[in-house]
């Protein structure tokens, strides 16, 4: 499969997030993306740094106000102390009902406040690089398929199906899945469909196509009645104005089996395809896998090659964008069994 990894991802490291009131090591690390490359290259497939800047089509899916702030943030948290090199900065405070969000503060911290959705998406000094790489890699990959490739892969890091139109959150800074889906539609796709697999809602994703028909947004995830993110991902939300019909959740309890989560997929798959879409882009998180540490389904690893056989007969050039997955040492075979699942199931001429 045709994949694409930059090293800049690797400057996306920052040591700490918040977990019940402490502060815990980073589930989101860079040995991932290590795991991930190492089980790519182990079945021979080959990697490759993209050569599409995203700017343009992120403009497009992110507001320029908080563009223009996650690029130069970690230059903003330096400039109020020198020593904050060895700090991380946390929002504290966020404009929720009834205050102002149209209004940016001058301090560092309200700023990072009003641009994120919670505490738990650390900045780290390679954080723009990183992310930026990784929307370029979307980019590259939707235009590898716009060109008639069957697929291609996004090793990126980190994951981006969190980050909404103005807002960072669950370690996502920039909506990579988004940025292909964009891509896609601008290469001449008059219809795409984007498919979350992830364990967790993709809140950032669904809002940013919520109004729209064009690009269809179907997800999988763990209900969030209980689960992250929490305030988005309920089967009720189904769209808006001309995207009214084109969102489909499937939430799923917690501690749900492979049985039913590929019963969900097949409603997925029937969604997809009554859409008639020319391409598909998949937020692929592997944090379904039984042994996830922070998430509560219950796949197994051959559970991951037998949902990429069921995307190869959707038939359709797939762009596969990495999201979360956060068991590290099984997340390089879990991936690579997803995409050697796709590559060995035919499906499209
Ligand atoms: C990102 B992706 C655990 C807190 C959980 C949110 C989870 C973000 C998951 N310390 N924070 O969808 O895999
Ligand atoms: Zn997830």
């Amino acid at each position: 499969m045709i994949t694409f990894f930059n090293p800049l991802h690797h400057g996306h490291a920052p040591a700490h997030e918040f977990f019940r009131g402490e502060r815990v090591p980073c589930f989101e690390t860079p040995a991932r993306l290590d795991y991930v490359a190492a089980a790519l290259q182990a079945r021979g497939h080959r990697l490759q740094q993209g050569t599409q800047d995203s700017a343009a089509v992120l403009a497009q899916v992110h507001a320029p106000r908080y563009l223009e702030f996650l690029q130069t943030s970690w230059a903003q948290w330096l400039a109020l102390d020198a020593a904050n090199g060895q700090r991380q900065p946390f929002p504290s405070v966020w404009p929720i009902r009834t205050l102002r969000a149209d209004r940016e503060p001058d301090n560092f911290i309200a700023r990072l406040g009003l641009y994120s959705m919670d505490n738990g998406s650390p900045l780290a000094a390679g954080t723009w690089a990183a992310a930026k790489a990784g929307a370029d890699a979307a980019a590259s990959a939707a235009a590898h398929v716009a060109a008639g490739a069957r697929a291609a892969f996004c090793c990126t890091r980190p994951p981006g199906h969190h980050a909404g139109p103005d807002f960072m959150g669950g370690y996502c800074f920039l909506n990579n899945a988004a940025v292909a889906a964009q891509w896609l539609r601008q290469q001449g796709a008059a219809r795409v469909a984007l498919l979350d697999v992830d364990y967790h809602h993709g809140n950032g994703t669904q809002s940013i196509f919520y109004q729209r028909a064009d690009v269809l947004f179907v997800s999988l995830h763990g209900d969030p009645r209980t689960e992250y993110p929490f305030y988005l991902g309920h089967a009720d939300e189904t769209g808006s104005a001309a995207g009214l019909g084109y969102n489909l959740n499937l939430p799923l309890p917690a501690g749900s089996d492979a049985a039913c989560w590929f019963a969900a997929l097949e409603q997925a798959c029937t969604r997809i395809a009554a859409h008639q879409a020319q391409a598909l882009v998949v937020s692929l998180g592997l944090d379904t896998f039984v042994g996830d540490p922070i998430s509560r389904f219950q796949l197994t690893q051959t559970d991951f090659s037998r949902l990429g056989q069921r995307l190869a007969r959707l038939g359709l050039p797939v762009v596969f964008v990495l999201e979360g997955g956060y068991a590290a040492a099984e997340l390089g075979s879990n991936a690579v069994n997803v995409l050697e699942g796709f590559e060995n199931q035919g499906g499209r001429a």
